[in-house]
């Protein structure tokens, strides 16, 4: 990017040309957006020279920060390597081989196999089709349907979008007629008339009631994240997850989690499923697992799953020409050694993320914060009008919006999620930079509390 241009040069092109994700494309072409061209260990630069706390890693991706010489210089080298070459028809590449040994390393006992995408919603897609290949296979080929979850969020390709709960989504095209939605389990909006353990227990129930009334001889899957990401960061009562985990084996319901957010460190366990007890039978993961430096994802099959797929035989019609991509890999190959070899989330989940809690915890105090909850490396705050009769703060979300607006202010990268505000920075923090994240989204409530005159 040329540093000659002023900012509305880039902006003015970014409107004109540019359709952005999630984004009203009528409005965004008035008011354009901000343009980054920097990054540096959690900080990011826009193209007037302002620097930005990332509170978010890129967008659940970065959890070991922009600064990572090892993996930006394994990419460079495979590039001069081996640019590309496929994994089609009995090919493979050497760093898809070694990521795929490195990923079996470090996850679950379960898990001996891979499947490469290059996103999320590819790595679910697969999920279905590996799913309906394994009912095929052991002869049930009626167990067709998915469970998930209202506000969870797989993706946004057509089946990933339906494997998801955003109805905003779903509003815009037609789903797959084989995806059921229960509730999930957020406490704070949903259940807070009740014990946060009972209403735990009574969501995952919703799993078994609606397994009873689709007809358990139909049901493929359960898919859901261990901490919804997306849609608040819905930290689950303890109770949920052994329930879940109990219907699933006991109604022969194939489990799998999503740990796109959740992988590689940010629940404070290599795998949310590793916090939470329980043991999926598939597993998707994306962002982090290249730090976000290069787009990956892809599915761990577990032993069961994938002793009957390849002892099946017959070819798994389903690939995508970067399946596996040698430069994707090298960086994935990176990030796991720097994870492994500096024990980034063990160190982590003693110090920093405990302290990361401890400290944003001490402001639920605050006027307008009706819960914290977090987990790990991410947490939100939800914003309320009183805290007691939980009151919205404005309609639209527009309490949580305003706040966000004043944390990027105020050089804070956070995300508005209905009326709560999420923050999932680095698992490379320092104390120090907590402290630095923690100042800056106080103030931004304060701003917030003043503007909407709550004392
Ligand atoms: N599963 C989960 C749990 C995710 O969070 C996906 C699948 C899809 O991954 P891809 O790589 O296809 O985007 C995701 C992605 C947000 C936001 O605003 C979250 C995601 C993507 C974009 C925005 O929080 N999560």
């Amino acid at each position: 990017m040329s540093p000659t241009h002023p900012t509305s040069y880039w902006q003015d092109l970014d409107k004109a040309h540019h359709l952005h994700p999630f984004t009203d494309f009528q409005q965004y072409r008035k008011t354009g957006g901000r343009i980054f061209n920097k990054a540096e260990h959690i900080y990011i630069y826009d193209t007037d020279g302002n620097q930005i706390l990332d509170g978010m890693s890129g967008l659940w991706c970065c959890n070991l920060g922009y600064s990572q010489p090892e993996i930006t210089n394994a990419i460079s080298e495979q590039l001069h390597q081996l640019p590309f070459y496929n994994n089609f028809f009995n090919c493979s590449n050497q760093p898809a081989v070694e990521l795929a040994n490195a990923l079996v390393d470090v996850t679950p006992k379960q898990f001996n196999q891979v499947f490469f995408t290059n996103s999320g919603s590819e790595a679910n897609d697969t999920n279905i089709k590996l799913v309906h290949r394994y009912y095929d296979l052991i002869g049930k080929p009626e167990k067709k349907l998915f469970i998930s979850r209202n506000n969870a969020y797989h993706g946004s390709t057509v089946a990933a979008g339906s494997l998801g709960g955003m109805s905003a989504m779903h509003k815009q095209y037609t789903g797959l007629n084989y995806v059921h939605h229960i509730q999930q389990p957020h406490w704070f909006a949903e259940g807070a008339d009740q014990d946060k353990e009972s209403f735990g227990l009574q969501a995952a129930r919703e799993l078994e009631r609606k397994i009873d009334e689709l007809g358990e001889e139909n049901v493929a899957a359960f898919i859901a994240e261990p901490v919804q990401g997306a849609g608040g960061v819905i930290v689950p009562p303890a109770s949920y997850w052994p329930e879940i985990q109990r219907i699933c084996r006991e109604r022969d319901i194939l489990l799998i989690s999503d740990e796109v957010i959740c992988g590689f460190g940010r629940t404070g366990n290599w795998f949310g499923c590793e916090t939470y007890g329980f043991e999926p039978d598939l597993m998707t993961f994306a962002k982090a697992v290249t730090n976000g430096f290069q787009p990956l994802g892809g599915v761990m099959v577990g032993n069961k799953v994938a002793d009957v797929l390849t002892a099946g035989g017959g070819e798994f019609a389903h690939g995508l020409t970067y399946s596996g991509h040698p430069a994707a890999c090298a960086a994935g190959i990176a990030t796991l050694k720097v994870l492994r070899d500096q024990q980034i989330i063990e160190t982590a989940a003693e110090d920093v993320m405990p302290y990361f809690q401890a400290q944003l915890q001490s402001l639920s105090d605050h006027p307008i914060v009706g819960e914290v909850r977090g987990q790990g490396m991410f947490a939100a705050l939800e914003l309320v009008k009183d805290k007691h009769s939980h009151e919205r703060l404005a309609d639209n979300s527009a309490g949580a919006i305003h706040c966000r607006d004043q944390a990027i202010q105020n050089g804070l990268m956070v995300r508005a999620v209905g009326d709560s505000l999420v923050t999932a920075p680095p698992i490379v923090c320092s104390r120090e930079d907590v402290d630095t994240l923690i100042n800056r989204l106080s103030s931004a409530l304060d701003t917030t509390a003043a503007h909407f005159n709550i004392r």
